[in-house]
């Protein structure tokens, strides 16, 4: 075989993030980057010769370029066999369930997530280990040393692989997989869920639904699943063909980025059930017919509600959330007497808590909920868990939710984004609040007590890793809580997150205004952080 050894030079920006490598797409398009830190993850990921590697993305623009130069590169690599969705397309979950259902060896995973995409966009790789999880610090680190380090890749010469057929090819030695990449993931969802009475309440000519797959990659698995197998009218998947640059929009889920869905399910005549999903598939944002359910409450109500589903009706393990979530999901753990845990922002930190059996739902407030099924946030179980949930209770989202509250008290939360700040300022803001945080304690701040104020730090109880500097916390003695942190997984300047959470157990006090419950705490933060004096902000930039 022809193998090009190509001689290079390190790029100093190859640190991934809270989740993977994620840059502009004009970055990932200088000569050798991408190669480089494809190399570098081959080196870092332990031996893979004779390996079983998946690969796949969200259809972004340069998802099929990048796949045919890690195709190139895996076969000198010493790949046996890739497995591939067709035309280079895999959902995060669905990438995540066919590496754990062919027991590959780990899977490369090509999306920058909810961020846009096309030319002047962002595009992003990440490696999932054998569990079908993100990889974890270890690995991560290991990949950024070695591509600061690297001078030379290995690639073979040889033309384009067809991407576009389901069957078998052959490159050299290695065998190639072109599979389609709905079907696992398909079979994966009538496995927990209860299909026939999904397909009841979705077939009895009053229950109305809206997906909105926001061009992204779920059009495809939601067409299949809730169109074709569960019966939903054709039309319930909206905005369902993937498009290279997500017709230009912003595919995060939330509010602010899914205005049609939130228009129409406010709406006087509006569906009873509404729900979106993101670039690659993973997060989740959930309405009823007037309501927004908040990823915090709607862990916790899945987990309220789990035995009603077939997967899960011999109770849970435990519960993760990362440490921003709100404590809703905590209330119902105490209530079930199981184990809780509280783990930094990130998915990867969930996986050996799913590996040891120690949790059997995550969710995270970013919009990412799953379980022991994947090991991945999973955007379509979290709407197929729902609408199990209403199949089985026939009632309204708004008087599930709203009796939640009254069962176990409602955690009041919001979380404040100040996008694109200079990263000096940023940094200057987080050490200015970390010098504070010594005398903090014991204080009353405009009638709230501290009880502690640290920046987190994650002991994982199943690898004894710990994992420093995870966020700026305030806790007061009431339970309520400002967080501090600046998103890993933004591509230009810096993000600051704003979490703001308050505890509400007075039953004549459950449905009030968020943003006017939480006031107080809001300006408290800002006054404390010094968020408008030190970035010149003088309101976040997105709201959730
Ligand atoms: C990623 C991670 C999540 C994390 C989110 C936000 O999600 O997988 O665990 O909560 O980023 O992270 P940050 O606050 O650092 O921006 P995704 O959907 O972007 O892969």
């Amino acid at each position: 075989m022809s193998i090009s050894n190509i001689t290079t030079q390190p790029f100093n920006d190859q640190r991934p993030g809270t989740s993977g490598l994620r840059k502009r797409v004009r970055v990932f398009q200088q000569k050798h980057y991408l190669e480089n830190f494809v190399q570098a993850m081959f080196d870092a990921i332990g031996d893979t010769q004779n390996q079983t590697l998946v690969i796949g993305g969200d259809g972004r623009f340069y998802n099929e370029t990048a796949i045919q130069t890690i195709v190139k590169m895996a076969v000198v690599n010493g790949f046996k066999r890739l497995i591939i969705g067709q035309n280079g397309l895999l959902s995060t979950p669905a990438a995540s369930c066919v590496i754990r259902k062919y027991q590959a060896f780990g899977g490369v995973i090509l999306s920058a997530s909810h961020n846009p995409a096309g030319q002047d966009g962002d595009f992003g790789i990440k490696f999932n280990i054998r569990n079908g999880g993100p990889a974890p610090e270890s690995i991560t680190e290991a990949i950024f040393q070695l591509s600061q380090k690297i001078t030379s890749y290995r690639i073979f010469d040889c033309d384009d692989i067809s991407l576009s057929e389901i069957g078998t090819q052959h490159l050299q030695d290695m065998q190639i997989d072109i599979i389609d990449p709905v079907a696992d993931y398909a079979e994966l969802m009538a496995d927990i869920f209860d299909f026939p009475a999904i397909r009841a309440l979705l077939c009895n000519g009053r229950f109305q639904m809206r997906f909105d797959a926001m061009h992204a990659i779920t059009g495809p698995y939601a067409k299949e699943i809730l169109e074709k197998r569960l019966g939903a009218e054709i039309g319930t998947v909206i905005n369902g063909i993937p498009q290279a640059d997500f017709a230009g929009g912003h595919p995060d889920p939330n509010l602010t980025y899914a205005p049609e869905l939130v228009a129409e399910l406010f709406a006087e005549n509006g569906p009873d059930f509404g729900a979106a999903s993101d670039g690659d598939g993973d997060r989740n944002m959930i309405l009823g017919h007037g309501i927004f359910v908040t990823p915090s409450d709607s862990l916790a109500i899945l987990a309220a509600n789990a035995e009603l589903i077939p997967a899960y009706q011999e109770g849970l393990k435990g519960i993760a959330r990362s440490m921003p979530t709100s404590q809703a999901a905590d209330r119902v753990a105490k209530a079930l007497n199981i184990q809780m845990h509280e783990t930094p922002t990130g998915w990867k930190f969930f996986g050996n808590l799913l590996d040891a059996n120690m949790a059997t739902l995550c969710g995270e407030e970013s919009f990412g909920t799953g379980s022991n099924h994947i090991r991945e946030k999973d955007g379509l179980w979290a709407v197929l868990f729902w609408l199990n949930i209403l199949a089985v209770r026939q009632q309204s989202v708004s008087e599930i939710v709203r009796q939640h509250w009254q069962k176990y008290g409602r955690n009041y939360y919001t979380r404040h984004d100040y996008e694109e700040i200079p990263t000096d300022k940023a940094n200057q803001l987080i050490d200015r609040l970390q010098k504070q945080l010594p005398q903090l304690a014991g204080q009353e701040l405009n009638g709230y007590k501290v009880d502690y104020a640290d920046n987190f730090s994650y002991h994982d109880p199943v690898d004894n890793s710990i994992s420093e500097n995870q966020g700026i916390r305030i806790g007061f003695t009431d339970g309520c809580r400002i967080i501090f942190r600046l998103s890993g997984t933004g591509t230009q300047g810096a993000t600051l997150r704003v979490y703001i959470e308050a505890i509400e157990d007075n039953p004549d006090q459950l449905f009030e205004d968020t943003q006017t419950r939480l006031k107080d705490l809001i300006d408290l933060a800002n006054g404390l952080a010094g968020i408008q004096s030190i970035t010149g902000r003088a309101a976040p930039t997105v709201i959730t």
